[in-house]
């Protein structure tokens, strides 16, 4: 089936579903686009966590276990900068720190982050396109009941400990949609819309945020099809099923129905989750959505393509 897909991802489960998209479409098929609401300066370094999770993630060089960073990675430099007492709680493995330098003096020397990601990712021999949200900042900030929080002060440094009361994406408002955002929306001959299994909250709605997004989506001429990130009502990574508790949301499909609803045209829920029943006008469809292997992401990717075409 011809026809380009754009996909919205952020974090480690998105990732493993772009993983399988890439797998399945040809070269020049598939655009996804990164949350960078995560994004921050860390030791003089610009850090994209969830562009560099796609990244390693579509080049194989992921690390299994974690998600993020590299596997086979060593850890040498943090080790010495915590012997100088620098800051060793964000975690960066020798070659990882690599890809932050690199991108670090790209962006210092006036490229866009879109750009650089284009570059890293042709380095990596990635043949998706990967893009930013936005090449403006967007940084997404967290209210808890101790203060307004940095995101990866809250989810890396505090262990996502601090109690959530707000979630704000800072400079969103002002900020323009990536070109490889727009054009996906607006351009190509789309063949479907994919937002990928991550948190709504912390990676999917920071994309949603940027001026147009929405309305870009709910223009849409093609199918737009979500993955639910809760199987049994159990956030599959991270913070999920936390955050939606303590931001007063029922950990539920139904929020995430909610979260995209005039948004999407299907949400795709696991087996466990069939008796669903979700809200007019969006349709249920039920897969295995746990990835644990490569096979279950070409599996998962196969099936919302087939869907995809079928709602057409
Ligand atoms: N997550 C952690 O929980 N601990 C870390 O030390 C850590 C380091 C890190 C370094 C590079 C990178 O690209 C991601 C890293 N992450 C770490 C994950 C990151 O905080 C999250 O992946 C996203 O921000 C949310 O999905």
């Amino acid at each position: 089936m011809s026809g380009h897909v754009l996909a919205l991802s952020g974090g480690v489960g998105g990732a493993k579903l772009a993983f399988g998209l890439a797998r399945v479409l040809d070269a020049g098929q598939l655009t996804i686009i990164a949350n960078t609401g995560d994004d921050f300066r860390h030791l003089g370094l610009a850090i994209s966590p969830d562009l560099d999770t796609l990244m390693y993630t579509l080049a194989g060089l992921a690390d299994p276990i974690r998600g993020w960073g590299r596997h086979e990675e060593t850890w040498n430099c943090l080790e010495a900068l915590r012997q100088l007492g620098g800051d060793t709680w964000f975690r960066l493995g020798d070659r990882d720190l690599a890809l932050h330098l690199e991108r670090s003096h790209r962006l210092a020397a006036g490229e866009s982050l879109s750009a650089v990601t284009d570059g890293l990712r042709r380095r990596l021999g990635i043949t998706a396109e990967i893009a930013p949200m936005t090449d403006d900042p967007v940084r997404t900030k967290v209210r808890t009941d101790q203060a307004w929080l940095d995101f990866q002060d809250y989810f890396v440094r505090r262990r996502c400990e601090p109690v959530v009361r707000e979630i704000a994406y800072e400079g969103a408002t002002t900020a323009r949609p990536s070109a490889a955002l727009q054009r996906g929306l607006t351009g190509h001959t789309l063949r479907a819309i994919v937002l990928c299994p991550s948190n709504p909250l912390l990676s999917i709605e920071p994309i949603l945020s940027l001026p147009g997004v929405r309305s870009m989506l709910a223009a849409r001429t093609v199918p737009v099809l979500a993955v639910s990130p809760l199987i049994g009502g159990q956030a599959v990574k991270g913070p999920t099923a936390k955050i939606l508790r303590e931001l007063g949301l029922a950990v539920s499909n139904a929020t995430i129905a909610e979260r995209y609803a005039g948004l999407i045209d299907a949400l795709i829920v696991d087996e466990a989750d069939a008796d669903f029943s979700a809200p007019a006008g969006m349709q249920l469809l039920t897969a295995p959505i746990l990835m644990n292997c490569a096979a279950d992401r070409v599996h998962l990717a196969a099936t919302l393509l087939a869907a995809a075409d079928r709602l057409r």
